[in-house]
């Protein structure tokens, strides 16, 4: 059935004072804020494990665009109400397909993630509702941030160049929390003939936005002589972070975690390894500060966590190099000259 022309007509004059009002909002440009992900040292060894600022308030429908820094993954990722952090951050948000493509909307109420981003990568996010938004990197627990959205109009408390000076203040602090000196010596091997590595080392740190991890991707003594049928320590001293000892070949990504069959369980829980000659493969699995929430016995032997020591028995002279199979990439390398 036609429209009556009356009918036509209202509907073009209805339409026009709608128009000029809704104007000045769609005219006026939603904000892009910036954030960077990660810090690090030159030399790649010290990572800031951080959103930079973590914390931002903005306007419903601004968009925040986060940029990497740094060669160390990491995600951007938005959870939704009540959702538990997804265990492993290949599956991103446990959708499909598990990772949003930049520029992507978060309403408060679906997870949104990126995949891991490295070095350059950018990822723009559009907040389309008000609330109060975390933000964590699935690779880092204690790498945390806070998005506040406030209704249009509403006072920002920041403009950019605030969060800037902000970002690089953070980065300086965590970067500096790094690199401990000083820190006793080996608290547990402590036989005749054995040889102490300390693995990574790092601090967890807070404010009101969320956490920032600072790590050292380091081994203490990168090379280290010692005898035949001695044994070495590697020992994790950071809190949040897993590294492993890895020699020769290096295992499958997707059983990193878990030591390799030939490794034992020494009576205090550490995992123990003898290498027979150059050239010869063993892998710690993850070794990493114990889970704050201690596991119901029985604890399988070779749990992939809670597990911070590593020893080596050497039973032959020559160079054996080591990795972390994690880091080598920021250069977590190093040797054992056993003579
Ligand atoms: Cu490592």
């Amino acid at each position: 059935m036609r429209q009556p022309l009356w009918g036509r007509a209202f509907g073009y004059l209805w339409v026009l004072p709608v128009v000029a009002l809704l104007s000045p909002l769609v005219g006026r440009a939603d904000t892009t804020w910036h954030v960077t992900v990660g810090a690090q040292s030159k030399d790649l060894g010290r990572q800031a494990l951080a959103f930079l600022p973590n914390e931002i308030w903005i306007h419903q429908n601004d968009s925040v665009t986060y940029r990497s820094a740094v060669d160390e993954p990491h995600t951007v990722t938005f959870m939704k109400p009540g959702q538990i952090r997804p265990v492993d951050f290949t599956q991103g948000c446990g959708g499909v397909p598990p990772f949003a493509t930049s520029p992507a909307t978060f309403t408060g109420g679906t997870c949104v993630s990126t995949p891991p981003l490295f070095n350059g990568d950018t990822f723009t996010i559009q907040f389309t509702h008000t609330g109060n938004y975390k933000v964590v990197c699935l690779l880092h627990p204690d790498m945390t941030g806070m998005v506040h959205v406030l209704a249009t109009g509403a006072p920002l408390p920041h403009e950019q160049p605030y969060y800037d000076a902000q970002a690089d203040d953070q980065a300086d602090h965590i970067l500096s929390e790094a690199d401990h000196d000083g820190h006793s010596n080996n608290g547990g091997w402590q036989h005749a003939g054995s040889h102490h590595i300390t693995v990574g080392d790092g601090e967890i740190l807070a404010n009101g936005g969320g956490k920032s991890t600072a790590a050292l991707m380091r081994f203490t003594e990168s090379t280290k002589t010692i005898h035949v049928g001695d044994t070495v320590e590697w020992e994790n001293r950071d809190p949040a972070t897993p590294h492993t000892i890895t020699f020769g070949t290096e295992p499958p990504e997707n059983v990193l975690p878990f030591p390799s069959a030939d490794v034992k369980v020494d009576a205090d829980g550490a995992r123990h390894a003898t290498l027979n000659h150059p050239g010869d493969s063993t892998h710690s699995g993850f070794i990493a500060a114990p889970p704050e929430e201690v596991p119901m016995a029985p604890t399988p032997p070779l749990a992939p966590i809670n597990v911070s020591r590593f020893r080596v028995t050497f039973k032959s002279a020559g160079t054996y190099p080591f990795i972390c199979a994690l880091h080598d990439g920021l250069g977590m390398v190093g040797k054992i000259i056993v003579k």
